[in-house]
């Protein structure tokens, strides 16, 4: 039975072809389901509801597929779009797979490799812009090391550093209006990652030539593999206005990149996270593509491919309206209200340096013993999240 739940266009969901087209193949294992085809998916998403569809240069065309076999199939798969009124927000390059890229693409110590790789990701940005994707996003997953002793990473972030800068400037010179987005990631399938975490990111798009242009692609996953903070990681990247794309899925603390159904895990955290999004505990909600970067149970036949689907873009609304909910509570706003009144005086006394503010300042007296007396009230808080979250509290 159709219900409120339900996605439609309008919510703005995405999935990637290598998401719902993943055949359960894992390292010890090969596939376990037929893989589904880029017309079929497009298909299957519209029927689901979703907005559009995102790419890897291969996920659509063979590694070295001649220029007619190319043309042929971008041509189908367009048709495919028009036909079921699905888009393509994002599109990015596979840099990984070939072992062409075995010790990474931007940042191979073979400058060959290096120049390759440019040129891949060259011609996936115009197959990005045929398709009308305004995101490109860049995931260097070969970029890292086994070991120290292969190179010193102050030269794999030149070299990184140098093929960003070629890109932006010849999309730049093309004319194109695109933002690139970086994801990060710490480890896998490299033992470490160059740029591990979007904090990361932050700083070193603030070292390229066109640093305007290029922000951020978080995935819950990859923060939440090493025990960092999703929330936190989007938080910073909505504070500078560098949140240009997001990967939502689920991962457990400490494990492999799961890549699971979009709030499968960590209940609380998807939820501070939508709540983050849609902007219901305050500053602008967040405008773009919702992209789910996760792939059904390897359990699963393409029914449960489908099943897995909805779930994500059903949870995300469930999560929206407990969001919602969350924040128009009247205890809740009770709570938060009290806090932020605390010292409300003070609240000038260190926004702003001067001589004076400075003299002012050390000329008070605080009473440190009163001010650490009194309690938050955080408890409280977080148990009403629970009930809302498990309905116990509408
Ligand atoms: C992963 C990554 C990828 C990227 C994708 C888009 O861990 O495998 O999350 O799925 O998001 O390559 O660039
Ligand atoms: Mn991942
Ligand atoms: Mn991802």
């Amino acid at each position: 039975m159709p219900d409120a739940f339900d996605p439609t266009p309008a919510d703005r969901f995405t999935f990637g072809l290598w998401t719902v087209g993943n055949p359960g193949a894992d390292p010890f294992g090969g596939r376990v389901r037929e893989r589904i085809s880029p017309v079929e998916i497009v298909a299957g998403l519209a029927k689901c509801g979703a907005y559009g569809v995102n790419l890897h240069d291969n996920d659509l065309i063979p590694f070295g597929a001649p220029a007619a076999e190319r043309d042929r199939i971008v041509k189908e798969f367009k048709k495919a779009l028009r036909e079921h009124g699905m888009k393509v927000p994002m599109a990015t390059t596979n840099l990984f797979s070939h072992a062409i890229f075995r010790d990474g693409a931007f940042t191979s110590a073979d400058a060959r490799v290096r120049a390759f790789a440019v040129q891949k990701a060259m011609r996936a940005i115009e197959l990005g812009v045929e398709l009308g994707a305004k995101t490109i996003v860049f995931w260097g997953g070969r970029e890292g090391c086994e070991t120290e002793a292969a190179k010193d990473a102050r030269d794999a972030l030149k070299w990184n550093r140098e093929c960003m800068n070629f890109l932006c400037a010849w999309s730049k010179d093309q004319g194109w209006k695109l933002r690139f987005a970086l994801e990060a990631k710490p480890n896998e399938p490299r033992s470490e990652i160059y740029l591990a975490t979007t904090g990361h990111m932050l700083h070193f798009i603030e070292t390229l030539d066109h640093s305007e242009m290029v922000g951020v692609n978080p995935e819950v996953a990859h923060e939440n593999m090493p025990g960092l903070s999703m929330v936190h990681a989007v938080a910073q990247s909505m504070e500078c206005g560098k949140l240009f794309h997001i990967d939502l899925n689920g991962q457990k603390i400490g494990r492999y990149d799961q890549d699971l159904r979009f709030g499968s895990e960590d209940l609380k955290g998807a939820f501070f996270l939508v709540r983050l999004l849609e902007g219901t505990g305050g500053y602008p909600a967040y405008t773009g593509p919702l992209h789910f970067d996760a792939h059904a149970y390897r359990t699963e036949d393409v029914a449960g491919v489908w099943d897995f689907a909805r779930g994500c873009m059903r949870s995300y609304k469930i999560l929206a309206a407990k969001a919602k909910a969350f924040d128009a509570d009247r205890e809740v706003r009770q709570i938060l209200a009290d806090n932020r009144k605390l010292g409300a005086s003070h609240a000038k006394a260190i926004t702003r340096f001067s001589k004076a503010a400075a003299m002012r300042l050390l000329a008070e007296s605080f009473d440190a013993e009163a001010l650490a007396a009194r309690g938050h009230r955080y408890e409280r808080l977080d148990q009403i999240a629970f009930e809302v979250l498990t309905g116990v509290r509408r």
